[in-house]
């Protein structure tokens, strides 16, 4: 692009107020002298075009056969490219309505074409890379992505180690230069979003930065339970991940059995097999204050941990009466239980004022294995978002098709848990859908296999047990190797 059109696209953007100098307060709490948002350029046609142009001049020569632009400010900008330059479009959904259907991208494209990412402004370059990871999970090669603005605070650098080039129209100190030189800013301003530029340089997040360079499927891209279990920040979570290395299982048993005796019993005999043991509690008619102690020296004795599959979902002082009291004493006996996130974020603190202080982890059910189930798209993004924020006590999710979820780059301290098991597929007649151990962990990206009645109502539980473990373990040890 000749300095001209440099100059003219920058004074446009100023003068549409997309660029503004002063003192403003960023999401992350920082004070910063710029401020960019570029969602406005969608009321300026001319404008809009300008930075198309601006963007195509820098990537023309790249040999790439898709574009897709970052939801939601670069759609219009793609949009506005593939108009001009007849470069046909795929569009990543920042929601998906059903995981079900598997369409994070849409569009029409073939495995191994190349796709070029399109950004309007790019930090870290995290926000590119949860584009990036959905297009690869589809079979898209993405080797470069374009910027309209860097602010060059190590998002180039960060991009690069992911093994995508970064290329921008234009940067910070470009567009500082020239608004001094047009009058527009002093050089006191120029010279604090310098020294912002230099004070704040970034990096990506520990869980981006722990994946290897792009190539395979995103869902593929796993380090070991063993490497996972060093990231784990909850005890609990950290001890789980040991176990199933240790054990070489990632088998749940779902023990819904009828009486605690039975469960105790059940416990006993496949033990040796199992990482986790799910209960029901409160389906028990003989459950005495003394269940939880036996139950755990079962535990201790077979080296598996414990999850009672409680579902909490009330206010955060509910719960925590619920978790601690009552007949079942859940905190007293349970390594583990699980909560729908439907009442917010205050669950969670709910539960972890008890739970914290003896080690105990929680689950969030971000999605739910029977038919017409209302936890998908947003719901499921809100409760991944909402882990992420509570690492010291969540420890993962029970979900259903994980490798499917939008959210960019896998944070690999947290677990996921796949009810609905069976390795004969299909479902029961009160609209539970199964899907086969392999199935869970290598295509839907799962990490436990939490199975019931495929292992309680064979002939044999302790060697179906022994086969769903097996069955557990090729899977996972494919995803390590492939
Ligand atoms: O979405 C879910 C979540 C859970 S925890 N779907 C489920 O089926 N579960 C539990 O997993 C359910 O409560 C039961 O204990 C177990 C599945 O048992 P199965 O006999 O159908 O394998």
């Amino acid at each position: 692009m000749a300095l001209e059109q440099v100059e003219s696209l920058i004074l446009a953007l100023h003068n549409a107020e997309a660029v503004k100098f002063g003192s403003f307060k960023l999401k992350s709490g920082i004070t910063s002298p710029i401020y960019i948002d570029l969602r406005v350029i969608v009321s300026f046609p001319a404008l809009l075009q300008q930075v198309g142009e601006a963007i195509w001049a820098k990537v023309s020569s790249l040999n790439f056969d898709v574009i897709c632009g970052v939801p939601y400010t670069a759609l219009p900008i793609a949009t506005s490219i593939s108009l001009s330059h007849g470069v046909p479009l795929v569009m990543r959904r920042k929601e998906v309505k059903d995981y079900g259907t598997r369409k994070a991208i849409e569009g029409i494209f073939s495995e191994h074409q190349t796709c070029l990412v399109i950004e309007d402004l790019v930090t870290s370059g995290a926000s590119v890379l949860e584009t990036v990871a959905p297009l690869q999970e589809v079979g898209l090669k993405v080797s470069d992505a374009v910027v309209l603005i860097d602010r060059q605070q190590g998002g180039a650098t960060n991009l690069a180690q992911k093994g995508v080039q970064l290329h921008s129209a234009l940067n910070l100190t470009q567009m500082v230069q020239v608004l001094v030189k047009q009058g527009k800013l002093t050089e006191d301003v120029a010279s604090s979003v310098q020294q912002f530029i230099a004070d704040n340089q970034t990096s990506l997040p520990v869980s981006a930065q722990l994946l290897p360079p792009q190539s395979l499927p995103a869902h593929k891209q796993r380090l070991s339970y063993g490497e996972r279990a060093h990231l784990a920040q909850n005890p609990t979570g950290r001890k789980l991940l040991e176990i199933m290395e240790h054990k070489k299982s990632n088998l749940s048993l779902a023990a819904d059995v009828n009486t605690a005796a039975e469960l105790l019993a059940i416990a006993e005999k496949v033990g040796p097999e199992i990482c986790l043991l799910k209960t029901h509690v409160d389906i028990y008619p003989d459950f005495t204050p003394e269940f939880g102690a036996k139950l755990r020296l079962v535990a201790e004795k077979h080296n598996f941990l414990i999850f009672e599959d409680r579902k909490f979902a009330d206010i955060g002082n509910t719960v925590s009466m619920q978790y601690e009291g009552g007949l079942f004493k859940i905190a007293e006996w349970a390594d583990i239980v699980n909560a729908h996130i439907i009442p917010g974020p205050g669950i969670i603190d709910g539960l972890k004022c008890k739970g914290l202080e003896c080690n105990r982890g929680l689950l969030l059910l971000a999605e739910i294995s029977s038919k017409g189930t209302l936890a998908k798209g947003d719901y499921t993004a809100a409760a991944a978002k909402i882990a992420s924020e509570h690492l010291d006590f969540v420890i993962g999710f029970i979900s259903i098709n994980p490798a499917a979820w939008p959210m960019g780059p896998r944070n690999q301290a947290l677990i996921h848990m796949t009810p609905g098991v069976q390795i004969g597929g299909g479902g029961d007649s009160l609209g539970q859908q199964y899907n086969a151990p392999d199935n869970v962990i290598g295509e839907r990206g799962s990490d436990v296999i939490i199975v019931g009645r495929g292992i309680l109502k064979a002939s044999d539980p302790l060697s179906a047990a022994r086969q769903y473990r097996l069955a557990g373990w090729e899977a996972y040890e494919k995803t390590l190797h492939s």
